[in-house]
């Protein structure tokens, strides 16, 4: 009795869990947090898609805590350039087909949050860009008109206190009907050492349970109903 009664607790708890959550809402950056990508430096290479979970396009390095900064999650971060000054715009990109169909829904949209640090008050700024053709390879993100739906926040300014991290964001990015990846980037003036780090791309959408949720649901539905025909407390 008492396993029977731990099961259909443990499916009512599962119930709640996904019901409080019905719909989908997931942080779906890959390398957000600098931490997967091998320290050292990464002169600019281009960028294809085979290369999500990677930062890529202009050079940048991959750095541990160094001019007073402290990667803000974990030991790595992500610092603009590999020398010299000027701008900056690196790029990821995340695949999100898993979610079309709520993708396609034209209702999904994503919250980009990215926080930046930097010697000096450095001119930073993030940008989204969605793409809705089949996964090509050797592709540059940012060249050639693949990418449409740009959104691109400008002119967040970081402090001067490398003990602090700023964070900026770009919320409510409406996703386009289609769209099955997604370009995240981050842009710096880089006037002199500035870092990244805890990136999330997170994407929200109420118009369509999973399908995994909707298991998990009727399962829970039906511990209830054991309950209730057993008198379990
Ligand atoms: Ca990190
Ligand atoms: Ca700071």
């Amino acid at each position: 009795m008492f396993e029977t009664r731990s099961i259909a607790k443990t499916l009512i708890a599962g119930c709640t869990v996904v019901c409080l959550s019905f719909g989908v809402q997931a942080n779906v950056m890959v390398g957000g947090s600098m931490e997967s990508q091998a320290l050292g430096s990464y002169a600019s290479a281009g960028f294809t898609f085979t290369s999500t979970g990677n930062w890529s396009v202009d050079p940048l390095s991959i750095v541990n805590a160094e001019n007073g900064a402290t990667p803000l999650d974990g030991t790595q971060m992500l610092r603009f350039g590999a020398g010299g000054g000027g701008q900056s715009d690196v790029y990821n990109v995340v695949d999100v087909s898993a979610l079309a169909v709520a993708i396609d829904t034209g209702t999904a949209t994503a919250d980009l949050s990215a926080f930046f640090n930097g010697l000096g008050v450095e001119n930073t700024s993030l940008s989204l860009r969605s793409y809705s053709g089949a996964e090509p390879t050797g592709a540059n993100p940012v060249s050639g008109g693949l990418f449409t739906n740009v959104d691109f926040q400008a002119n967040p300014l970081t402090d001067s206190n490398t003990s602090t991290w700023e964070e900026f964001s770009i919320n409510n990015y409406v996703i386009a009907a289609g769209t099955r990846y997604i370009a995240v980037g981050l842009h710096s003036a880089r006037a002199s050492a500035s870092y990244a780090d805890q990136v999330t791309l997170t994407i929200s959408s109420d118009a369509i349970p999973e399908p995994g949720s909707l298991a998990v649901f009727g399962l829970g539905l039906a511990g209830l109903g054991y309950i209730r025909r057993h008198k379990l407390h």
